[in-house]
């Protein structure tokens, strides 16, 4: 293997987290969602029940499930603690959700060469520090790690080691397994007769791309050989800090809409503050029943992440919206963010800000965390 990357995934993240809280819970089917099902366990997954099913349907199938609802604050917080853990192992990762990410390990192969142990090490301290489980996979690309991860879900794991284990492993399986595969795009191949990995493979490059297009062609193509050149990005998630909800019948109700997309702004704006990030410009969405949707934004004249200046912007945007008409969606998004920069500058230390110096100095530090990391683990594989 030449990079080596490990993905990790939460075992039924929200309800894991209700359970943990509340052990009586455990072994019953708990589904954790008001309208719509956000997840359950995989007790009541038995039932048939999954996320993004109403919770009336879900009531049908599992009468008597525990039914909870949905504590953001909380499975957010915890989010940032096993990310804490996950940046003490290394910095070279990439948070794609609140329970899942990827996490370059091949400094840490180099050291131990033993990626089962490896993989033993980390599921570990993950529950030393949460009391959750979590499924992981490695690979040699992010495909290959996240097809793994699902392997031995729940709590287990899985490594594909190369291209050729990959192709065995997914041959038969349904077109499905490749991450970002949606109905829309099964229906198109079904028409084909394109179900499994090994369908696809049996069409050229240029056949796909006259199905599905020239971009998602090539990445279909690609991915059901194994391929994928995807690096992880760090801040690519950090752009924007934003969050939408989308309701499961229109309202229409100006004071109930202003008052749950302040509480969605608070929610944004906690992020914010807790992220190393100060932001200039915040962009409310909103979506109307005829699927009609608009982006409002406002910029400061500087980064902040003050609370009053960040809502005066908020309450800017209202008096631009129309409240009048039915609203399926509503978002709120902080972008133009900037990484603080609380060094003061002084005599002593001007001739310091150099922008290369700079990067290197912050390079040596990452280096000498990652080293000191992989130390840590090594001492917690003794206790
Ligand atoms: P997932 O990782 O997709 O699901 P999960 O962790 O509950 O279950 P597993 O990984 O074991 O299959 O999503 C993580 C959390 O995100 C999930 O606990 C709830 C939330 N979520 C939603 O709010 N809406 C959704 O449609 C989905 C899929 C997840
Ligand atoms: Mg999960």
């Amino acid at each position: 293997m030449n990079k080596i990357i490990m993905h990790y995934d939460m075992d039924a993240f929200y309800a894991s987290v209700e359970i943990r809280d509340n052990p009586k819970l455990q072994g019953k089917p708990v589904i954790v969602g008001t309208r719509v099902v956000t997840t359950c366990n995989y007790e009541a997954r038995k039932y048939g029940l999954h996320s993004a099913m109403s919770v009336k349907e879900a009531k049908k199938l599992c009468p008597k499930g525990i039914y909870l609802d949905c504590d953001k604050e909380k499975y957010y917080e915890i989010s940032k603690t096993i990310q804490s853990l996950i940046l003490k192992l290394s910095h070279n990762v990439e948070f794609i959700a609140l329970d899942e990410g990827y996490i370059d390990i091949s400094l840490l192969y180099e050291k131990y060469k033993d990626l089962d142990y490896i993989a033993k090490k980390f599921r570990e301290r993950i529950y030393k520090h949460v009391k959750l489980t979590c499924s992981v996979g490695i690979g040699y690309n992010k495909l290959s790690a996240k097809i793994a991860s699902e392997v031995n879900k729940p709590n287990g794991f899985f490594i594909i080691h190369n291209e050729e284990e990959f192709k065995n492993y997914v041959k038969d399986k349904n077109i499905r397994i490749i991450p970002g595969i949606g109905k829309k795009t099964q229906e198109i191949l079904a028409k084909y007769g394109i179900k499994t990995i090994r369908d696809l493979q049996n069409y050229s490059l240029l056949a796909l791309q006259g199905i599905l297009g020239h971009a998602k062609g090539i990445q279909l193509y690609e991915n059901a050989l194994g391929i994928d050149n995807r690096k992880i990005e760090f801040e690519r998630k950090n752009k924007s800090i934003g969050n939408e909800t989308t309701l499961t019948v229109p309202v229409k109700n100006e004071i109930l809409i202003k008052e749950n997309l302040k509480n969605l702004f608070d929610g944004v704006f906690k992020r914010l503050k807790d992220s190393k990030y100060f932001s200039k410009t915040l962009t409310i969405k909103i979506r109307f029943s005829n699927r009609e949707t608009i982006q409002k934004s406002k910029s400061l004249r500087d980064y902040s992440k003050n609370y009053l200046d960040l809502l005066s912007l908020f309450n800017e945007l209202l008096e631009e919206i129309d409240f009048s008409k039915e609203i399926l969606l509503y978002g709120a998004t902080f972008s133009n963010l900037k990484e603080s920069f609380s060094e003061q500058l002084s005599f002593k230390n001007i001739n310091k800000i150099n922008k290369n110096s700079k990067i290197v100095e912050l390079q040596d530090k990452i280096k000498k965390m990652e080293k000191k990391n992989i130390t840590n683990l090594n001492r917690d594989s003794k206790s």
